[in-house]
């Protein structure tokens, strides 16, 4: 007989709803703030239904989507060293933030447990369907691994971890996920990641560095198209969860890198003027030929750059990782005394 798994804790939903899916008014109402401005904008975390979910999986094996690949180098390459580092002086909570299947964590995970560091994992996602799969995978694959998997926004979780969770903490916020923030945003966001951490803790933060602008502009067109139809879904979304009807013959796809301030730019592209009525906002919107909307910014550091953001928002740099074409970096943070 199998013996009693004591080891993986039942999940705990911080999310409004049950089934961990996003709120539906939220959505509608960020739907409208952003396709009423002059510039007309959707926000990229709502790429991530079901569908956009698997989209995304698809890019992440795309031969153009180098960050994926990269990340994997440097953390296989590495896994000894940030192991070390993160089991310096002892036991911790490993806080995974946005962990959806966790295939680049694994990595670790095995190191970690292959060196008996003393530590449990807590990855944390929107999405419930992710963290019941990866749930249940672990406890397959890793047995022995102590497992606690929470649904709910990042600082949910983090306020959640405050209460419950009391030892040392390090924080994985991998595959360039910071990219998607502002600038000024991506420092506010940082900085109430310190708040909730102590002398002690650590970030490891995947950053996508600058390189070649042909490399970085492949990456988010690429030819088969399956960027575009992540990108296009964004209208799916809002035709099925909120009466929508948005034709998506008649927008494209495009994405724009500028090397100057290292931000790939990707936008929606009306081919035609026309009218989208959304029957939940009981609202039309008007777009002109060739008007664009804004869905992502995906940002591209230089290493001061990181050093930069960091110190700005009570962190120091301990190690840089990179892979070997320094095209991407893991980068070990401290809390700052
Ligand atoms: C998941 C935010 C890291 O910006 O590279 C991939 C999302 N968008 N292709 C990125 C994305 C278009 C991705 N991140």
């Amino acid at each position: 007989m199998e013996p009693n798994k004591t080891t993986t804790a039942p999940l705990i939903n911080l999310s409004q709803k049950l089934d961990g899916t996003e709120d539906t008014a939220a959505f509608a109402r960020h739907v409208a703030e952003g396709l009423s401005q002059t510039q007309k904008t959707l926000l990229s975390r709502y790429f991530y239904d079901g569908q956009g979910s698997r989209l995304f999986q698809q890019i992440m094996e795309l031969p153009e989507y180098y960050l994926t690949r990269c990340e994997f180098e440097v953390l296989q390459t590495h896994k000894q060293a940030i192991a070390a580092h993160f089991s310096d002086p002892g036991f911790f909570h490993l806080v995974d933030l946005g962990a959806g299947d966790a295939l680049k964590t694994k990595i670790l995970l095995q190191e970690l447990t292959q060196s008996q560091k003393g530590f449990d994992y807590v990855p944390v996602d929107i999405s419930g369907d992710a963290m019941q799969q990866l749930r249940g995978t672990l406890q397959k694959e890793m047995p022995l691994l102590e497992v606690q998997a929470v649904v709910g926004e990042y600082f949910s979780a983090l306020d959640w971890m405050h209460q419950h969770k009391p030892d040392r903490k390090v924080v994985l916020f991998l595959g360039s996920n910071i990219g998607n923030f502002k600038e000024a945003e991506s420092q506010n966001f940082l900085r109430s990641v310190r708040r909730y951490l102590k002398a002690g803790d650590k970030l490891l933060l995947g950053v996508d560095l600058r390189k070649d602008p042909e490399t970085v502009l492949k990456a988010y067109s690429d030819a088969s198209g399956v960027t575009a139809a992540f990108n296009l879904n964004l209208l799916t979304r809002i035709n099925r969860e909120l009466g929508g009807n948005f034709n998506l013959e008649q927008f494209r796809h495009y994405a724009l890198y500028n090397p100057q301030d290292g931000v790939m730019r990707s936008f929606l592209v009306s081919k035609i003027e026309q009218e989208v009525h959304i029957g939940a906002l009981q609202q039309s919107y008007h777009f002109d030929a060739w008007e664009t909307i804004h869905t992502e910014n995906s940002h591209k550091y230089t290493l001061p750059q990181v050093e930069a953001l960091a110190s700005a928002s009570g962190f120091k740099v301990e190690k840089v990782f990179q892979d070997k074409q320094c095209r991407f970096a893991d980068v070990l943070l401290t809390v700052a005394s």
